[in-house]
């Protein structure tokens, strides 16, 4: 089974380690593993080169018994220690360098020098508060309020072929994506759907997971109550 056909499959948990803000990443993936996480993404906005990405993803791999996938902040975050990487353009970017852009200089670099990585295409949607992803993208997130919206781009995304639609609320935002508006978007995108951002709770990670997104993500928690990890993952595979 390849990445794209696993992450398909079903409601799955993934923790998002970010190089820049997690000095004791292994210890933070070891939690996140005993927790029953389904997955390790790394990367972040802001701070990571290039050797960092790859000795990281490395030593995660040694003791990750689930996929590890890339979510590049920068072209900077790219290696083929990874099982894939997230492909992702910010849709609701206002610059074309955050759309196609980077995306451009990233598609050479993978087919020259990381041409096993498997990549999935990804619809990246920054809604409401939007975080540094958001700010460093040039974004212009959707309000919390607009399911529409989202439901809009994820059609797009759709009818554009992405593999893959994140909506994203922001690492530490103060809102998560609301489920309405998850809701929306799974109507209209058939394929891999990721929500993250804000999620601090088995409750608020419940709501979501009932809307039947393919992949919950949480980061900022794994770092500050690792304690509470193992009732979100229950509540996103028992909804
Ligand atoms: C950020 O969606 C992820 O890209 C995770 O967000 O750190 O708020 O869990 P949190």
């Amino acid at each position: 089974m390849n990445l794209y056909e696993y992450l398909l499959e079903g409601v799955k948990h993934f923790t998002l380690i970010d190089p820049d803000k997690s000095v004791d990443y292994l210890k933070i993936a070891r939690h996140a593993l005993e927790a029953g996480t389904d997955g390790i993404l790394v990367g972040g906005s802001l701070g990571i080169k290039e050797e960092q990405m790859s000795r990281v993803v490395r030593d995660i791999k040694t003791v990750a018994n689930v996929p590890v996938v890339l979510f590049p902040g920068s072209l900077t975050q790219l290696t083929d220690a990874a099982d894939g990487v997230l492909f992702l353009s910010v849709l609701n970017s206002l610059d074309p360098y955050f759309i196609v852009g980077a995306q451009v200089q990233a598609a050479v670099l993978i087919a020259k020098h990381y041409p096993g990585l498997e990549v999935i295409s990804t619809a990246y949607v920054i809604v409401g508060d939007g975080g540094a992803a958001g700010f460093v993208s040039m974004s212009k997130p959707i309000p919390y309020t607009r399911p529409d919206i989202a439901a809009a781009y994820a059609l797009a995304a759709n009818y554009i072929g992405f593999k893959a639609v994140y909506l994203e609320a922001g690492s530490g935002a103060p809102q998560p994506v609301p489920p309405e508006m998850v809701r929306a978007a799974r109507r209209a995108f058939p394929r891999v759907l990721i929500v993250g951002g804000g999620i601090r709770s088995g409750e608020a990670a419940r709501a979501i997971a009932r809307e039947r997104p393919n992949v919950v993500v949480t980061g900022t928690l794994a770092e500050e109550a690792p304690e509470k990890l193992g009732d979100i993952v229950k509540a996103v595979k028992r909804p």
